[in-house]
């Protein structure tokens, strides 16, 4: 694509709504968008200013419309920006676009403004994800760290620190100049430490990275137990929908059945599940080890009792299954609403455990409270900050491969050519997280995920 041409997209969904935002970005977009505006001369009027006025093409007036003037380099993409807010309907979209196309424009690729954006400073490349991650974030943390992102929290740390790396790295190609007099420029217990925090800085940010799907797609909460506990009562009334088959018959559920809500700042994916027991059904045991494998993906497990058909003892046989051992684990008494032995009242009542009716629902908001708590404190705090995406991620894992081949090197005070090659590795790999270091292959892989108009 050609950097210098005139792009125009609609800003706004595809469809019919009460406006629309059509974005033309360009040298000539100010040129372009006057021949169509005969109310103004929009060569001269100030910058981020608005105007009211006809769209004429042809001698046919299209629509009226407000125009506002981005001039470079105050505007998203650092060039010429106008953006014209007219009636959301698709002909009225359509003609415009066109007319500025015959005009000189081209429409824009997916992500090409915000590519531009990168191209010309405006933004780094994480700051660039940060843009679809908020566009396409649906909860309120997924919203957060994404702004964090975008702000650019994390992308100046990381050039703050390669940029210590870099000064380093110099004096250590000065060294390399006078090999033969055996003088060190470089200070080796001030690059130790520096390496030393890059690292624990790495270790941190990989650490995140267990964050994203449940941030991005929600948190996994399977509902587990044996048949006719009421799990598939539970979920339809977590998720206060007639969602999932109940009935009095042991072996109803088969199917993994799945739905969303959000608790707190977080999305929850809640999944039901085919009870667990032993059983000659070929379909009901397919649906067991289908429940048996979401386990592995699952954050959080709901285990639920009937309080009526269970002693003690049993409870604790259930518990001790493999599968449930070093989980995050919910254990739930049902069917409070049925006359309860006291005894196992008392048992249920303990912290970890909880009773409820999920046919009466009640106490179910004591369980959503219960798991926003429980999210807080085991999956992800309020207070989180950043979360890194699969790229980040992959090259994080190579900046701390190269960090360790340094490390390696400085403690065997290994000679000085070694020791700049793997610092070049690693400068090079924190360079590809903000841009700093691209390649096409990258740019592509990241813009192409972008909406045209973004
Ligand atoms: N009394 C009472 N019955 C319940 C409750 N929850 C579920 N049931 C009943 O228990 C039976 C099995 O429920 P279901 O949700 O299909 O259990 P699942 O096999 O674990 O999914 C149905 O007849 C439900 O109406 C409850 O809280 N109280
Ligand atoms: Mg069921």
């Amino acid at each position: 694509m050609n950097i210098n041409d005139t792009i125009v997209s609609q800003s706004t969904p595809q469809g019919v709504g009460p406006t629309a935002v059509i974005r033309v970005s360009g040298k000539n977009s100010i040129d372009i968008v006057n021949n169509i505006f005969p109310s103004k001369d929009l060569n001269k009027v100030d910058s981020h200013t608005l105007h009211f006025g006809s769209i004429i093409y042809d001698k046919v007036i299209i629509d009226e419309v407000i125009i506002s003037i981005f001039k470079e380099p105050r505007s998203y993409t650092k060039e010429n920006i106008v953006e014209i807010s007219c009636h959301g309907s698709e002909i009225i979209i359509k003609k415009i676009i066109l007319s500025l196309i015959d005009l000189g424009a081209r429409t824009a690729e997916k992500g090409e403004f915000t590519f531009r954006s990168f191209l010309n400073g405006n933004i780094d490349l994480s700051q660039a994800e940060a843009v679809s991650d908020l566009i396409s974030g649906k909860s309120e943390n997924a919203h957060k760290i994404a702004i964090n992102h975008l702000k650019g929290v994390f992308s100046e740390k990381i050039k703050i620190l390669r940029t210590d790396l870099i000064n380093l790295s110099s004096l250590l190609e000065l060294e390399l100049d006078f090999s033969e007099e055996d003088v060190e420029f470089a200070n080796r217990e001030k690059l130790t430490n520096l390496i030393n925090e890059i690292d624990d800085f790495c270790k941190v940010l990989i650490e995140s990275f267990k964050l994203n799907n449940a941030v991005k797609d929600g948190i996994n909460v399977i509902i587990l137990g044996k048949p006719n506990v009421g799990k598939s009562t539970l979920l339809n009334s977590l998720l206060d929908d007639d969602k999932a088959i109940v009935s009095e018959i042991p072996g109803t559920t088969r199917d993994l059945i799945e739905d969303t809500i959000t608790i707190g700042n977080n999305i929850v994916r809640f999944t039901d599940t085919a009870g667990l027991r032993d059983t000659n059904d070929k379909v009901e045991s397919i649906g067991i080890n289908k429940a048996l494998e979401k386990i592995k993906d699952s954050s959080i497990i709901l285990y639920v009792f009937d309080l009526n058909k269970t002693n003690i003892k049993s409870v604790e046989i259930e518990l001790s299954e493999d599968y449930l051992q070093n989980k995050n684990l919910i254990i739930i008494g049902n069917k409070s609403d049925l006359k309860v032995e006291s005894i196992i009242t008392k048992y249920f009542e303990k912290n970890d455990f909880i009773i409820i009716s999920s046919m009466k629902k009640k106490d179910i908001n004591k369980l959503k409270n219960l798991l926003n708590q429980f999210i807080k404190d085991n999956i992800i705090d309020d207070d989180c900050e950043v979360m890194i995406n699969e790229r980040h991620y992959n090259t994080l894992i190579n900046v701390r491969k190269s960090i360790d081949n340094v490390k390696e090197n400085l403690e065997n005070r290994s000679n000085t050519d070694l020791l700049a090659l793997d610092i070049k590795y690693a400068l090079d790999n924190l360079g590809q997280i903000t841009g700093e270091v691209t390649n096409d292959e990258i740019l592509g892989n990241i813009f192409s995920k972008f909406c045209i108009g973004k």
